[in-house]
């Protein structure tokens, strides 16, 4: 087969150099730029830009990134350069008038390319076996904790054993604070278990280089031992719906003595809450726990921040004149409801956090009831 003679010369070549050299310098301009250098546009390839994880688990897991990493560099250079040089190599010249010799199949560059991939597929298998093997590695833990997610907040329940028959000794939730997140030991193995109230979230903490599904109905657990101590941030990294983007997870790390003495507290805490329902709590505490108890029971209907849901009839709480009225009124109506269940009973809930969620109320959003603390005894006192 005969083709024209070609008249252009070399410059398509020219021209397609200038552009990808452009290309190449505005892109280090922009980088240097933004205060990028070569070593932290190296790192910004890895996990947590290169510095490593926190726990045992890690390592396996950034050693198994690297080598997929390195092959995957080495067969994109490989295979580029293979077609960037054949591209030159053949290309064709302005002498050419006839079609070049036309190939099909070559045996041996098709068991080249069958076998390689082959061996770098069943490899990397058997090191993701192995690593996973590593990762998911059942120990015996010291500190067991149920990571509660529902939407939008974590609650973190410390147990006295292993799960499920395990009680729960105290509970920390978020937002931060200096009870707040999710406290830890250093270099003591631990063991989360996953449970979701709603729908699936996900546990995950970019310096454990880890992250786990949290499945309603389902418990997965999962252990490590943190190496460094210090304060890590996460995030629930499964999109549940629209305020997922204010699930931070807080994971603060002590050494043992400090852990030990903070369980101590916490688990002190929590049993004199417990055993006596006449303790006078503080305001802060209880608008503390209150904002738990809000978001997780009624700000699907009042809103986060109190403005209520016209559509469904919930009145806004900012300024109502219930929450500003007498503590009494209000009790009643959170304990029995109102308007035949549109606004439901919450008698399942414990007399601290009834007397919570009414307190918090009472003092959030620019409210400053009159009367702006319940306390649970006055809770048990009007049930029924
Ligand atoms: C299923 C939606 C829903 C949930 C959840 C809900 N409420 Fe209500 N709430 C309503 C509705 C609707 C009303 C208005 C009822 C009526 O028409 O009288 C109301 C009324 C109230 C009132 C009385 C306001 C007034 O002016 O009469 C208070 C106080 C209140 N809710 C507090 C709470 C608290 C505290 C919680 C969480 C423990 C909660 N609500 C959970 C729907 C809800
Ligand atoms: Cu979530």
């Amino acid at each position: 087969m005969s083709m024209p003679p070609r008249s252009r010369t070399g410059s398509g070549a020219l021209l397609a150099g200038l552009i990808i050299a452009l290309v190449v310098a505005v892109s280090i301009i922009l980088l240097a730029a933004s205060g990028a250098t070569p070593t932290s546009v190296w790192n910004s390839f890895f996990p947590v830009h290169n510095e490593g994880g926190v726990t045992d688990r890690s390592t396996s897991v950034q050693g198994l990134y690297d080598i997929v990493f390195y092959i995957a560099v080495a067969i994109f250079f490989l295979v580029e350069g293979l077609i960037v040089w054949s591209a030159f190599r053949y290309r064709r010249k302005a002498t050419d008038t006839e079609l070049p010799p036309q190939t099909h199949g070559n045996n041996l560059v098709e068991v080249i390319w069958t076998i390689v991939p082959t061996i770098i597929v069943v490899f990397l298998f058997a090191l993701s076996w192995q690593t996973l093997n590593t990762v998911e590695a059942k120990v015996t833990s010291d500190v067991h904790v149920r990571a509660v997610a529902a939407r939008f907040q974590w609650s973190f329940e410390y147990l006295d054993g292993a799960a499920p028959d395990a009680k729960v000794l105290f509970t920390q939730s978020l937002p931060v604070g200096d009870d707040g997140g999710l406290v830890l030991p250093v270099g003591a193995p631990v063991t989360i278990d996953l449970r979701s109230e709603d729908v699936i979230h996900a546990f995950y903490v970019p310096k454990f280089l880890f992250k786990r599904d949290v499945v309603p109905g389902k418990t997965n657990t999962f252990s490590f031992t943190v190496e460094d101590a210090g304060t890590y941030r996460g995030q629930c990294a499964e999109l549940c719906g629209k305020e997922h983007g204010f699930m931070p997870i807080v994971v603060e790390v002590k050494s043992k003595e400090d852990y030990a003495k903070w369980a101590g507290e916490q688990k002190q805490k929590a049993t004199a809450a417990a055993d006596d329902p006449n303790k006078v709590w503080d305001v802060k505490e209880l608008v503390a726990h209150g904002q738990q108890v809000f978001n997780a029971n009624c700000a699907a209907c009042h809103q986060p921040n109190g403005t209520g849901n016209a559509a469904i009839g919930a009145p806004a709480l900012v300024g109502d004149k219930v929450v500003m009225g007498p503590r009494k009124a209000q009790i009643d109506v959170v304990l029995n409801g109102q308007n035949n269940g549109k606004m439901p009973a919450w008698r399942q809930l414990s007399d601290v956090d009834i007397a919570s969620v009414i307190s918090y109320t009472r003092n959030s959003w620019g409210n400053q009831a009159p009367e702006n603390v319940v306390q649970p005894a006055e809770v048990k006192g009007e049930r029924k």
